[in-house]
């Protein structure tokens, strides 16, 4: 009998654990509650200037970026919905300083939850895309009050990662290891349906997205990369590129993850302290994750992004990932300067 309908997000976790072992009944209801808060985060954004969430809410964040509205609402929902469950030992989030532990009166998990709780948040009040970025970890057995340490493993012990963008449509992304699989949110019905199985990204793409405007700021490959690219057919590379960028990390994966390109925020001396903009632990990696696992490939410009160590929870990295043969490329000019 041929599936007429798509399955849920709901059916697609069970699958995985009950057909697949490929997760367990904690890291199950771990998705499906992110899932949920996401769904909210996704009402309170759809109401725009009619629900009261946008603007500036007077604070600042860890970052020293002024917190949008949307940002302290998004990263509450997060903390609510996922502090009673007794699948988490701990959160983690760009709008706090140090990590969230589980209240005394709620049972703790094995799990650490990493997120972004509202990324490009800046676009909001222009009402382009904006999206949700998380990371799920095994907490370290001997952390009984897990801290930041607790946090700091390499990409590589990501047991989860995804993001939902808050666009036209609301699309929840996700990776459990096995592929990387898309789910539109059935707003009549209130549940995330399997869209896309098994999303890949081609090795090969016409087009870049990056912030021209730091171009005077950037190392000699960065620029030598870029400046092959806008020669187009007339240079090195013997064809036309074509740039996008929303400055919404979401947005700008998303359409990598679905036609392909080259997403890339490198190092730049506009501000020496930061060696790059994008944070490690709840922007890279979980991007890193997803991009790898959909055929894709993610370096700082020299490393592998899922191999680095992390030294501090709000660690900033350069992010290059997307296509394949692009990010080689562009990662193999680094390197070569660097010799
Ligand atoms: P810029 C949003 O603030 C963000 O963290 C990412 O989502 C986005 O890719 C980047 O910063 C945009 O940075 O410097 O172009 O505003």
């Amino acid at each position: 009998m041929p599936r007429t309908r798509p399955i849920s997000l709901t059916r697609f976790l069970l699958e995985q654990q009950r057909d697949k072992g490929r997760i367990d009944a904690d890291l199950r209801l771990l998705i499906e509650v992110v899932a949920r808060a996401c769904k909210q985060i996704s009402i309170a954004t759809a109401k725009g200037a009619l629900g009261g969430v946008l603007g500036e809410a007077g604070t600042g964040n860890v970052q020293g970026e002024a917190q949008k509205k949307l940002d302290v609402l998004s990263n509450e929902i997060l903390l609510e919905a996922n502090e009673w469950g007794g699948h988490l030992a701990a959160l983690a989030s760009e709008e706090m300083d140090h990590p969230h532990p589980i209240p005394h009166r709620y049972p703790k998990g094995e799990y650490l939850l990493v997120f972004d709780p509202l990324d490009g948040s800046s676009n909001i009040d222009v009402n382009i895309s904006v999206g949700t970025i998380f990371s799920v970890l095994r907490c370290p057995t001997d952390a009984v009050d897990p801290d930041e340490q607790a946090f700091l493993q390499a990409g590589t012990r990501q047991v989860a990662a995804g993001y939902a963008i808050y666009g036209s449509s609301t699309v929840f992304v996700l990776t459990v290891g096995d592929g990387v699989h898309a789910f539109t949110l059935d707003r009549e019905q209130g549940s995330f349906l399997l869209t896309r199985s098994d999303m890949r990204i081609p090795e090969d793409t016409g087009e870049f997205a990056i912030n021209m405007s730091n171009h005077r700021h950037w190392e000699a490959p960065m620029r030598r990369y870029i400046d092959e690219l806008l020669a187009g057919k007339d240079g090195p590379r013997g064809r036309d590129f074509n740039m996008r960028w929303v400055a919404s990390m979401v947005a700008d994966v998303h359409r990598i993850l679905t036609r392909g390109g080259i997403f890339i925020y490198p190092r730049d001396r506009k501000d020496p302290s930061k060696p790059g903009k994008l944070r490690l632990l709840y922007e890279a990696n979980p991007m890193a994750m997803i991009v790898e696992q959909a055929g894709g490939m993610a370096t700082d410009g020299r490393l592998r992004i899922l191999d680095i160590q992390p030294e501090k929870l709000h660690e900033r990295v350069a992010v290059f990932l997307g296509s394949r043969n692009e990010v080689e490329r562009a990662t193999r000019y680094h390197r070569e300067a660097a010799e």
